[in-house]
């Protein structure tokens, strides 16, 4: 996708001829369009990485149990998972759009703060 010109379709407010866009009208009346074909430009949103914290206390069972139950991995994953960040201290649970990432981080934090376990989880922007 190459980037560059800004176009305005004709149905953008933004664009030529202002709310509802469109084309002008001849001396006659007549509608012409040919001064306003344009394409919309949509952007990617940003993804953040979810991620867990190792910490000495947190049972193994219940990370396993928060990987399947809000990270929608299987047991083989989410077992897999937790053992990556027993052993290295951190690991990737999944990437998601923002609202979605903070969402996931809330509902870790809050079920392991429920249970009294120190269980940390965070994000970070995937660039
Ligand atoms: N280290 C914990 C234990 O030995 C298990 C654990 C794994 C805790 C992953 C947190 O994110 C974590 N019980």
């Amino acid at each position: 996708m190459s980037k560059g010109v800004p176009y305005f379709r004709m149905s953008d407010p933004a664009g030529p001829g202002g709310p509802g866009g469109g084309g002008q009208s001849g001396d006659d009346g007549t509608d012409f369009d040919f001064a306003t074909q344009t394409r919309v430009r949509t952007k990617k949103p940003s993804l953040y990485r979810v991620l867990l914290l190792n910490d000495d206390y947190t049972p193994m069972e219940f990370v396993v149990h928060i990987l399947e139950r809000f990270f929608n991995r299987s047991r083989e994953q989410a077992t897999r998972i937790m053992l990556h960040v027993h052993q290295k201290g951190v690991g990737l649970c999944g990437v998601y759009t923002y609202e979605v990432a903070e969402t996931k981080v809330a509902q870790v934090l809050d079920l392991a703060r429920r249970h009294e376990h120190p269980l940390q989880c965070v994000m970070e922007k995937d660039d």
